[in-house]
């Protein structure tokens, strides 16, 4: 193979990571068929819980009798969220996008995103509108698409698509009849705990699954230890189930049969710190009896997200949520009790990202995957993507898009969930994938770069063949060789 020169090398890693096609291990999102818990369009970009946080912050401080009277101008989040989404969007848009400029990461995303999906002139002339509301164009361009032509659209946008079966797609028979070996480049959460998305799971026929998405068992109560929560799903479960362990283990298998999922997730509530013997023994016992159980005997890995603190200002609901520095060693035991189970895991917190490095240096059971949430800005993602290869050079996933389908803010006012409700409904915008893995490509691209250089410089023979191999991995093969270990 032809050998690169150093002046080359930023020219063969900016093509090679510019059109690799990536899997995304872990988003929000869900087929057409799920009806309206597909999100997609300008209000559910500009309604995102980031932007709807970044608009708090800059709104005046009003109690709840001052927003009666200050109306649109002042609403407190109460009132924001009980209004319709395009009104939400409307001062979402005015005061981050008129009154501000959109520096933020996820104010800039929307420009991207738009801008890729050709609609840069409609938002420049909506800036320039003196009034609310300013848009309707965009609004109604969305409208006019098909969903599943848009679908396809944002996905070849975001070059998300792989060739080739992986570890996952051999293991297993397709879900719903989806043709097998196609590129399912995309991992959806699907919620049993959920009956709003279960629903969409027990309707008989089920219609064909895109191939584009492949499914992810959600089981965020267990690790929250709500037994309660538990106990009301297995009891309005068709048959009924036991309100055990063995009843747990039953329903969660029965639901492993039914969507086929690649793995098994959760993320841990704030915390959390499981040991076999010391830990809240609801959460630690759910753990043990009922998931890792699964786990083990289904041949399911286990996907954690460690490090959020939800509802840290509960009032913002979806955009309330917030981050602390987590101890890791319950993990270290995890991986080195469970050595037939594998974990594919991510953190919140920058600060826990070199502990994650070593933890993985140590147990070939754990995968690292995605800069997420609040690391998942340009300059997280290159300090973080820098510090991995140093520490684990292409055994690791640099990205996921977490992109996101329903939220609980969609709900009238007063109707909010239960909190462990709340957290799970969650969902992804379809329209985010485009943003999330450019900006992401662009991020990683020089960091990638530069540890070429240092490499060629200290006297490696570097192909574009390797290189072109090591994106690959970082992008979604490091992924699914770990799967088919
Ligand atoms: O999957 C999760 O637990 C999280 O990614 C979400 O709860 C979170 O709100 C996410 O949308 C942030 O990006
Ligand atoms: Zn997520």
């Amino acid at each position: 193979a032809k050998l690169l020169g150093i002046d080359a090398v930023d020219a063969v890693v900016a093509r090679c990571v510019r059109d690799v096609e990536a899997i995304d291990v872990h988003t929000h999102l869900l087929p057409p068929t799920h009806g309206n818990l597909l999100l997609w369009g300008i209000d559910e970009l500009l309604t995102y819980h980031y932007l709807v946080a970044e608009l708090f912050m800059v709104m005046p401080c009003v109690s709840e009798e001052d927003s009666v009277s200050v109306g649109d101008a002042a609403p407190s989040p109460d009132d924001f969220y009980g209004w319709p989404k395009p009104r939400q969007a409307e001062l979402v848009f005015e005061e981050l996008f008129v009154k501000r400029t959109p520096l933020s990461e996820a104010c800039r995303g929307v420009v991207t995103t738009l801008s890729r999906l050709g609609r840069g002139e409609q938002l420049r002339a909506a800036v320039r509108l003196p009034s609310r509301p300013r848009l309707t164009a965009l609004r109604d361009w969305f409208a006019a698409q098909d969903a599943s032509d848009h679908l396809e659209r944002v996905f070849r946008l975001s070059k998300l698509k792989y060739a080739g079966a992986g570890a996952a797609e051999r293991r297993r028979e397709p879900v719903n009849g989806a043709s097998s070996h196609t590129s399912v480049p995309t991992v959806m959460t699907n919620i049993p705990f959920a009956p709003e998305e279960a629903e969409h799971w027990t309707a008989s026929p089920q219609p064909p699954l895109t191939p584009r998405l492949k499914t992810a068992l959600r089981v965020d109560p267990m690790l929250v230890g709500d037994w309660r929560g538990i106990c009301s799903v297995l009891r309005r479960a068709s048959p009924p189930h036991p309100l055990s362990m063995e009843g747990c283990v039953a329903y969660l298998k029965e639901w492993v049969r039914r969507i086929r999922p690649i793995y098994l997730m959760a993320s841990t509530p704030a915390g959390f710190t499981y040991t076999p013997t010391a830990a809240g023994p609801a959460a630690a016992e759910l753990l043990e009896g009922a998931l890792l159980r699964v786990a083990m005997e289904e041949g399911l890995p286990l996907a954690l997200k460690v490090g959020a603190v939800r509802g840290a200002n509960p009032a913002l609901q979806a955009g309330g949520d917030g981050v602390e520095v987590s101890r890791l060693d319950w993990l270290r035991t995890l991986c080195a009790g469970y050595p037939s189970v594998k974990f594919l895991v991510t953190v919140l917190s920058a600060v826990n990202q070199h502990e994650l490095c070593v933890l993985a240096r140590k147990f070939g059971n754990l995968h690292v995957y995605g800069c997420w949430w609040f690391c998942n800005n340009p300059s997280i993602i290159e300090t973080t993507t820098r510090m991995r290869l140093e520490m684990l050079g292409t055994a690791f996933t640099c990205q996921h898009s977490d992109a996101r389908a329903r939220d609980s803010s969609s709900r009238p006012s007063g109707t909010a969930p239960a909190p462990s409700r709340r957290r799970l409904l969650r969902a992804q915008v379809l329209d985010q994938l485009v943003y999330k893995w450019a900006h992401s490509r662009e991020a990683v691209t020089p960091v990638l770069a530069a540890q070429y250089r240092k490499l060629l410089e200290a006297g490696w023979p570097l192909s574009e063949a390797d290189v072109e191999r090591d994106v690959g991995l970082l992008f979604g093969g490091a992924y699914e060789e770990f799967l088919a270990k």
